[in-house]
């Protein structure tokens, strides 16, 4: 059977399945997606996923698309990896968050960055952006609140919900927001970044998220 294969472009969607493949160790080939230069949009990458969005994930003679539904199915198929609860409550949870966070919080982002894809009307643009803005900042005051009463996305621990949360606070420093508003938030980041999985992400696709410090020699 071939390694699974993470199609992904760098500091996007596809970097929280790009962890979860890290944390389980086990070979794995990842496929750079240009999405500037418009390969999402190309027939063939359109073949392998009609909604032309990337993560997409190849593994067991399956397609899979959608970042959570790519983690769930890579740590139940690991389920030594411990990335997500053993109980019906604890799935629930982190079911709750990857959801939210990878329709609501992703469209948020996709508004102040595209807001051509939600209005034809180019006079309404700043407000758009701006109303995405707000949305972004009440999310993160939720998600900041959340982590200030416990270590992790999951009272469990450490899941698959955690490096899905990087990434909306890389886009927070990316949009321009303050995100030392965010204290819980961003002693989560810091945590999270110790992790050798999340330092091998960051490095194989060429990013930095704040408040992340490589540490010398890292080869996880
Ligand atoms: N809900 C999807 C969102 C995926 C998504 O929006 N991907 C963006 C990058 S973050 C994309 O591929 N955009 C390419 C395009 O719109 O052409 C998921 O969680 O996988």
């Amino acid at each position: 059977m071939n390694p699974p294969t993470l199609y992904y472009c760098p500091g996007h969607m596809s970097f929280a399945p790009h962890v979860v493949l890290y944390e389980i160790g086990k070979p794995f080939e990842a496929v750079h997606v240009a999405i500037k230069e418009g390969a999402t949009q190309s027939a063939e990458f359109r073949r392998l996923n009609p909604k032309g969005k990337i993560p997409v994930l190849l593994a067991d003679g399956h397609v899979i698309t959608e970042s959570a539904a790519i983690m769930y199915y890579l740590a139940l198929r690991h389920p030594d990896s411990g990335l997500l609860p053993d109980d019906p409550l604890g799935v629930a949870r982190a079911v709750e968050w990857t959801n939210w966070l990878s329709a609501v919080l992703a469209s948020s982002v996709s508004q102040t960055l595209h807001p051509g894809r939600f209005s034809p009307d180019v006079a309404t643009h700043p407000a758009v952006k701006d109303k995405g803005i707000a949305n972004l900042l009440d999310a993160f005051t939720h998600i900041d609140g959340r982590l200030a009463e416990q270590e992790w996305a999951l009272a469990s621990g450490y899941s698959v919900v955690d490096p899905m949360l990087l990434i909306f606070f890389r886009w927070g420093h990316v949009l321009g927001l303050d995100m030392d508003r965010f204290p819980a938030w961003s002693a989560h980041v810091h945590r999270a970044g110790q992790r050798p999985a999340v330092q091998a992400t960051l490095r194989a696709e060429g990013i930095t998220i704040p408040l992340i410090v490589f540490s010398k020699g890292c080869n996880a």
